[in-house]
């Protein structure tokens, strides 16, 4: 039988979806792509799921996309990357991106190409210490893609997006997040313990709140100061009108830690 190309287990309200393809270094096929979008669609749809966790089995986390899949190709038409950007890597990115809930990435080892991109889509990134992350594509002759050129000018400016971008050198964990490109840098053998307590304890925040910062957060890049004064206005008017802020402000009142139920 052969292995799943995504793992899903859901525990105490996280998700945890690991890439299964170690021998590749967790490249995404079609397979893997078909796999992350059926499970992010049900964890989407399943409001009991509050939190998720995106990690790589094996040494890697993942090496962008599966190039054994192009070089099946030669020899006919030359392959439409701009499909496959449109069918499979922007509409992972954008659901990751909207998801109505919290994505910790525990990037484990060697990220590359689009699997860097994937990391920079979520939420928080842990990286374990050995971890590195390559900007490949300039490497194999393509544009850094999947949300690549929106995300890295904006985590560690133009001169270091520019030099990642047409270099494509590796870059440590340390450096990553010495750059702003992750949160925190983990020892490797804490690393998946660390992600799983952060996305636990994301699973017992407000997940409202957390849907309506991703939000804003998300619409940041766009707009002026009053416009998104006036967005925080709308998320605020929204975020107080759930249980769970009633909850928080009752808890703190009565000194007590909250008990969020993500509504
Ligand atoms: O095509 C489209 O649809 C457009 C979208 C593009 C998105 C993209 O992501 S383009 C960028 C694609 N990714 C790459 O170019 C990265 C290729 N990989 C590497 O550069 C290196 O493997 C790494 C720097 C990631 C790690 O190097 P290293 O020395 O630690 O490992 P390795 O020996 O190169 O790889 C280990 C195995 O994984 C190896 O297989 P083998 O020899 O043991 O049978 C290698 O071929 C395989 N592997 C690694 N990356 C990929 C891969 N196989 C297929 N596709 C990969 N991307």
């Amino acid at each position: 039988m052969t292995e799943p190309a995504v793992l899903c287990a859901v525990e105490g309200g996280v998700a945890e979806l690991t890439l299964n393809r170690p021998d590749r270094l967790n490249a995404l096929d079609e397979a893997a792509h078909a796999a992350l979008a059926h499970h992010l669609a049900r964890i989407a749809a399943d409001s009991s799921i509050r939190a998720v966790l995106l990690t790589g089995a094996g040494r890697g986390f993942c090496a962008g996309q599966d190039l054994s899949e192009r070089l099946a190709r030669e020899g006919s038409d030359a392959p439409d990357l701009g499909d496959t950007l449109e069918r499979l890597y922007n509409p992972l990115v954008r659901s990751l991106r909207t998801l109505d809930k919290p994505v910790v990435c525990a990037v484990n080892g060697v990220a590359a190409g689009a699997g860097v991109s994937l990391a920079l889509a979520c939420d928080i990134v842990l990286a374990a210490r050995s971890a590195s992350f390559v900007l490949a594509f300039a490497r194999i002759g393509l544009v850094p893609d999947s949300g690549a050129t929106w995300f890295l000018p904006r985590l560690v400016g133009e001169a270091r997006a520019r030099a990642l971008a047409l270099l494509g050198e590796k870059v440590s964990a340390e450096q990553a997040c010495a750059w702003g490109l992750v949160w925190k840098v983990v020892d490797d053998q804490r690393l998946l313990d660390e992600a799983r307590t952060l996305a636990r304890l994301l699973a017992t925040g407000p997940t409202r709140a957390f849907a309506l910062t991703k939000r804003a957060l998300a619409a940041t890049w766009d707009q002026p100061l009053d416009s998104q004064l006036a967005l925080e206005r709308d998320l605020q008017r929204e975020a107080g009108q759930t249980a769970d802020y009633r909850e928080g402000v009752r808890a703190f009142l009565e000194k007590r830690p909250a008990r969020f139920e993500g509504r």
